[in-house]
């Protein structure tokens, strides 16, 4: 089952890899460059093409701005299978965008300190691997600037998102608090999203007028991270992201030190990341929900949802191994009944869990993968290989999809994996765990 499993998940990036350089999630659904997609998709092809997992990442970085910002959509040409495109987000209207290729003016998770340390390790420390990473360490260290400088408003180490885009986990419920606190034009466009999925998996057009109307705001101000900041309706400090910047912090500190240069970079990094683990356990731990949550910075609250991003501080080594457990409490608990595959998306026992829906329920391999590598580092070893084995079991049986049903047993009796199939990360992501 293996052999087959890893030829189909090759197969699946093969055929969404572009002749640019770079893959592409799905065909006709995302037929750009998105950025945490690409981290994901070079650990895959690290293990059977290291070049091309590189050459993912150095295209993704020549997209990089004058100011070490990486957008989160890469548009290297046009298509209408997607919106909003190019000509909605208008990158260009920042001074220090990309005057090379166009792109969004939103982030993603900070993914790429810990791919480019992946590539390493699964690369047997190999020296051209290493020669690579010199050449390109230092723009993800400029990224990791550009956070610290201009998205930590409070100074506290942990950096905002101005957008659910952002954040990777678009429909979340627990926007659902954010979005009453505007009021959106009913915008006219057109979907596409919808032509390729089933409507009922994807947000509502609604949801859409609020996604619009963020990115309206910020291009009033073009893209200008101290106007964002001051007029954005929506300011979020989310501990996935700031997990997946924590966990790159340490790789970049580990392969600056490999490298046997950038002191002072490795240094910058070491205080902010110190902080920002600081940050994330006295603003963003809930103590009573026992776990970690977003927190809003036009309410100033936390928000009170549980969700697979709740855990992925484990990766970046941020609890405590009291908190840990804690953590790994809630896990089973909400999450980890017999009846379940891990991990959905959203509390399955709160009344907004949605297992068809987006990020409102269904289990995502990239989430799943996240998880496996926090129960390991702290030892957590039958939890994460029960991760690791549902996620090949939901692969095997349902195909290289984009999200899957948590539920075991599916009272509907539908299909169980839903959005786009032949998903690139869930093929990557799983060429690793079978690995
Ligand atoms: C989804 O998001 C895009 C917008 O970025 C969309 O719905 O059009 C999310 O699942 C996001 O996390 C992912 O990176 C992207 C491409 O796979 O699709």
């Amino acid at each position: 089952m293996k052999e087959s499993l890893v030829k189909q998940a090759i197969e699946v990036l093969e055929n969404n890899h572009q002749d640019g350089g770079f893959t592409i999630p799905a065909q006709g659904l995302y037929p750009f460059q998105w950025k945490w997609d690409s981290g994901f998709i070079a650990i895959g092809y690290a293990h059977y093409d290291m070049g091309k997992a590189m050459q993912e990442l150095a295209s993704l970085l020549n997209a990089q701005w004058g100011n070490g910002f990486i957008p989160h959509i890469v548009f290297h040409y046009d298509s209408d299978t997607y919106f909003p495109g190019p000509d909605f987000h208008r990158s260009q209207l920042h001074p220090l965008a990309s005057k090379k290729l166009r792109s969004t003016g939103l982030v993603q998770p900070p993914v790429l300190g810990f791919v480019l340390e992946k590539l390493y390790e699964v690369s047997n420390r190999n020296p051209t691997v290493l020669g690579f990473i010199d050449d390109q360490i230092d723009k993800v260290y400029e990224n990791h600037v550009y956070f610290y400088e201009n998205r930590d408003i409070n100074n506290e180490g942990l950096v905002y998102i101005y957008h659910n885009w952002e954040s990777g986990t678009d429909n979340s419920p627990m926007w659902d608090d954010i979005w009453p606190t505007m009021n959106p034009p009913e915008y006219e466009f057109e979907r596409k999203d919808t032509t390729h999925v089933d409507p009922s998996q994807r947000p509502t057009k609604r949801e859409y007028d609020h996604y619009l109307y963020i990115i309206e705001i910020a291009k009033q101000y073009n893209y200008d991270d101290a106007k964002i900041a001051q007029h954005s309706p929506f300011l979020v400090l989310d501990p996935l992201f700031n997990a997946m910047l924590l966990r790159s912090n340490e790789a970049l500190i580990k392969l600056y030190g490999l490298l046997k240069r950038g002191e002072g970079k490795a240094q910058y990094l070491k205080e902010k990341h110190a902080l920002g683990v600081q940050g994330m356990n006295t603003k963003l731990y809930h103590e009573s929900s026992g776990a970690y949550l977003h927190f809003d910075l036009r309410s100033n609250t936390l928000l009170p949802y549980i969700s697979s991003s709740s855990f992925a501080p484990l990766y970046a080594g941020v609890p405590s191994g009291e908190r840990a457990q804690q953590l790994i409490q809630t896990l089973k608990e909400k999450f980890g009944g017999e009846d379940k595959y891990l991990c959905a998306s959203f509390d399955p026992t709160h009344e907004k869990f949605n297992p068809k829906k987006y990020w409102r329920g269904p289990v995502w391999i990239n989430m799943n993968w996240i998880i496996y590598q926090g129960l390991k580092r702290y030892g957590f070893e039958d939890l994460a290989t029960r991760v690791k084995n549902e996620s090949i079991e939901l692969v095997a049986k349902h195909s290289f999809y984009e999200y899957f049903d948590c539920r075991k047993v599916n009272p509907d009796g539908d299909s169980n994996a839903y959005g786009g199939n032949n998903f690139s990360w869930t093929a990557s992501l799983l060429i690793d765990f079978l690995n």
